[in-house]
């Protein structure tokens, strides 16, 4: 018998129970959350994915926290889509680095047909010869493309719901939330690991942050795959002033994945660098189970390998692509 999907196993609590989480004493919580994650994953291992931004800026969406738009003025470049040979050595080093994941962004609103993403397509392709598992985060897209997608050996689709639905017109104002459910569904319905998550410290209250929470828990099935990233502010887009979120509330924020979505791999995903060690150390324990590994995410920086490797050994974690 193949594993039952998450939420017919788990009853979705209330977006007032949701809200109710997010305040509960932190320990408590990290308490409760860390007793979960033990029932369902080896709270040893790490899955550890390296990122690459395949076309980067010049993005025609208007993410008010984000390096690559092109309605912000920041010093991201626009450059075009890299060549496969390039993006696949670039798999092979973090293959080699321990990565066992390779997740490739493009600054797109949505997927078009055409040479790039047939390029895309071959990098799936190349990425899995290499023995690394292969997402992506292209934007929109739909079920034909979709379908190309897991042809080519796809394993997951990265696109987020970033932050509660009363919270999205502040965040992006050239697609709706509900575009964004659209284009889940349609990455579930072509066979696809759905990754989607937020962004903490995009300006929400805590029962915004609450609305995310509990949005991602009700999809049905749930995602595999749940970024938590701390807002990485970027000078010159309309939230890169933004006051930074407290490690504190990061832990909590992970802690109620953990709770709520019990199977998923909940990921401690931007925002890793401003963390200190003991933080990140209480995310691992209240159910993180995924990083980013490798100096860089899409166009900020990420802690250095050499740092995340004495950290894992502080903390007797170990990378899932390590035996
Ligand atoms: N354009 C595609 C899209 O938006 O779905 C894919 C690339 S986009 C950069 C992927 C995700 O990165 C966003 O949905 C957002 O959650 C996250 N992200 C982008 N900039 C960020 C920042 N400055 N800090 C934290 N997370 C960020
Ligand atoms: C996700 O949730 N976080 C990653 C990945 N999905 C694509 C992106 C983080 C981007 C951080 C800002 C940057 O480096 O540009
Ligand atoms: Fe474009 Fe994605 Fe950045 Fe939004 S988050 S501006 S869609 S690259």
């Amino acid at each position: 018998m193949t594993s039952a999907p998450a939420a017919a196993t788990t009853a979705v609590p209330s977006l007032a129970e949701v809200e109710a989480l997010l305040r509960r004493p932190l320990l408590e919580l990290v308490h409760d959350a860390a007793r979960v994650h033990r029932e369902h994953h080896d709270p040893r291992k790490v899955q550890c994915s390296q990122l690459l931004s395949v076309k980067t800026g010049g993005c025609p969406e208007d993410c008010g926290y984000c390096s690559q738009s092109a309605h912000s003025q920041t010093a991201t470049p626009r450059e075009a889509l890299l060549a496969v040979e390039t993006t696949l050595a670039a798999a092979r080093r973090a293959k080699e680095g321990g990565a066992d994941r390779f997740c490739m962004g493009a600054a797109w609103r949505e997927v078009r047909d055409g040479a790039e993403f047939d390029a895309v397509l071959a990098m799936i392709r190349g990425v899995k010869a290499l023995g690394l598992e292969a997402c992506v985060t292209l934007g929109m897209l739909d079920d034909r493309q979709a379908a190309r997608l897991a042809e080519a050996g796809l394993d997951y689709y990265n696109h987020n719901l970033d932050t509660g639905r009363s919270h999205y017109a502040e965040v992006t104002s050239t697609r709706t939330y509900d575009d964004r459910l659209r284009t889940l569904a349609t990455v579930r319905d072509a066979g696809i690991h759905v990754c989607s998550g937020g962004i903490l410290g995009l300006g929400e209250s805590l029962a915004a942050r609450a609305e995310l929470l509990h949005e991602l828990a009700a999809l049905d099935p749930q995602p595999e795959s749940v970024p938590i990233n701390a807002l990485v502010p970027v000078a010159g887009t309309p939230m890169g002033e933004l006051p930074p979120v407290d490690w504190s509330e990061v832990v909590a924020a992970v802690a109620v994945a953990r709770l709520l979505m019990p199977r998923a791999v909940i990921r401690l995903s931007a925002g890793r660098k401003e963390l200190h060690e003991a933080a990140q150390a209480l995310c691992f324990l209240a159910g993180a189970n995924s990083i980013f590994v490798g100096a860089e995410l899409l166009t900020t920086p990420n802690p250095e390998p050499a740092s995340d490797a004495a950290l894992f050994a502080k903390l007797g974690l170990e990378p899932v692509g390590r035996a």
